[in-house]
């Protein structure tokens, strides 16, 4: 029997989400973007009704106060994450946006030809691609480590040589629910001198991250997938790698002065903040992680995996059903195939009964082509989803069986 007992009621916490009043829903797709609270929603709209303006630039009140609200919220994502220095925090458009950050202002202007960087065979294409495209224009070599059929990696330590000089690994796989052991990985950057980014879209929202405790020097993550608005992100950088970066664009805000033919830079983090940044969804996802710490993330956390276990034991009751990874440390997102089913017309059928799963690549093609599949069926889960819906999930999945008997 697995124990369902929580501190969360995910019945009280679902009336937070006005999406869940105005239409049937059973929502299993947050790995992809979660749902967002009415306190998010108003935030934003607030910011628009009463004091929507530029930041950073002019002395009237709602500037002011704009800016205020902006900075507040970069404050409570370096709290959120326990780091002390806030100018370690780089709003960006999301995790691709910050991966890319690195890849131009970092690798391209500290890396030679023959240098390697290091990512494993289970990462989002937006921890493959920024990477491939800067080993091109530099002629470095892109190394990896491969993963199990279980969905974990295994000495890693074998992949990293003195020509390592940067590895960048997923906290948690969007796509086997792994969570990694990134403090190994941050400890054998240290060892071998290479620089550690750590993707983190899939674990921030779901579990308590201590940055200072991890010590990478980078890690990245969106505010959609944590109840944030779309179009907001975040960078973390330790200020002594920032400060010594270029700028990633150019444009207004991150300079200090420019003459016609040369221009000096702002303060970090602003010196890469160029142009009018997402305010609205910065300060929507200061709301956002205001919610999450009244919830609290241990908590979160502990009920994800109490609706995981769950989950995969009835899916196991399910003729032809293959669950793809079985880490023994792993988060709520779960992968899988039906024999003979398409994984998006299994989507379709559950869909018919307000099932929202998602089916395709899981922008992993590698993954895929490793367990020589097309396209997986997936569910991911937030603390708003109930014991209820995954009874649900599993009668439809049922009827999607009967139907292409
Ligand atoms: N890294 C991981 C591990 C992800 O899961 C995602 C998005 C990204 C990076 C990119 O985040 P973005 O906000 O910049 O797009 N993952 C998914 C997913 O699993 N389904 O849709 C998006």
């Amino acid at each position: 029997m697995i124990n369902t007992k929580s501190s969360i009621d995910p019945n009280e916490l679902r009336k937070l989400f006005p999406i869940f009043a105005k239409r049937s829903l059973v929502y299993l797709d947050s790995a992809a973007t979660s749902q967002k609270p009415e306190i998010v929603i108003s935030t934003v709209k607030k910011f628009y009704d009463e004091y929507n303006s530029n930041v950073h630039r002019s002395i009237y009140d709602i500037s002011q106060e704009a800016t205020e609200a902006y900075e507040i919220a970069r404050e409570k994502i370096a709290k959120f994450l326990n780091i002390d220095k806030v100018n370690s925090i780089i709003f960006t458009k999301g995790t691709t946006e910050s991966i890319n950050l690195i890849a131009y202002s970092w690798v391209r202007h500290n890396l030679q030809k023959d240098d390697e960087i290091l990512i494993t065979e289970m990462e989002h294409h937006s921890n493959i691609v920024p990477w491939q495209l800067a080993c091109k224009d530099i002629g470095a070599k892109l190394k990896i480590i491969p993963f199990e059929m279980d969905g974990t990696l295994s000495n890693p330590e074998k992949y990293f040589s003195k020509k390592t000089k940067l590895v960048s690994v997923t906290h948690q796989s969007n796509v086997f629910g792994t969570i990694n052991d990134i403090d190994k990985i941050i400890t054998l950057a240290k060892k071998y001198n290479a620089i550690s980014v750590i993707d983190a879209a899939q674990s921030v929202p779901h579990f308590p991250v201590d940055v200072k405790a991890l010590d990478c020097d980078f890690l990245a993550f969106s505010g959609h997938k944590m109840l944030g608005p779309t179009g907001v992100g975040v960078l973390y950088g330790k200020p002594e790698l920032l400060e010594k970066m270029n700028p990633f664009l150019g444009g207004g805000e991150m300079i200090r002065s420019v003459k016609l033919n040369e221009s000096t830079w702002n303060d970090i983090p602003w010196k890469f903040e160029a142009g009018t940044p997402n305010i609205a969804q910065a300060i929507g996802l200061g709301a956002a992680i205001d919610l999450l710490n009244q919830i609290g993330m241990k908590e979160i956390h502990n009920y994800e995996k109490k609706i995981t276990d769950y989950t995969i034991n009835s899916l196991k009751e399910i003729d032809g059903i293959k669950i793809y990874g079985n880490a023994p440390n792993r988060g709520g997102v779960i992968t899988f195939n039906i024999d003979n089913i398409h994984s998006h017309d299994l989507a379709q059928i559950v869909n018919n009964d307000k099932i929202a799963i998602r089916a395709g690549h899981h922008c992993a093609q590698p993954i895929m082509n490793k367990l020589n599949v097309s396209s997986t069926a997936r569910v991911s889960f937030y603390f708003y989803n109930t014991f209820d819906e995954i009874d649900l999930l599993c009668n439809s999945l049922k009827k999607a069986i009967n139907l292409f008997k």
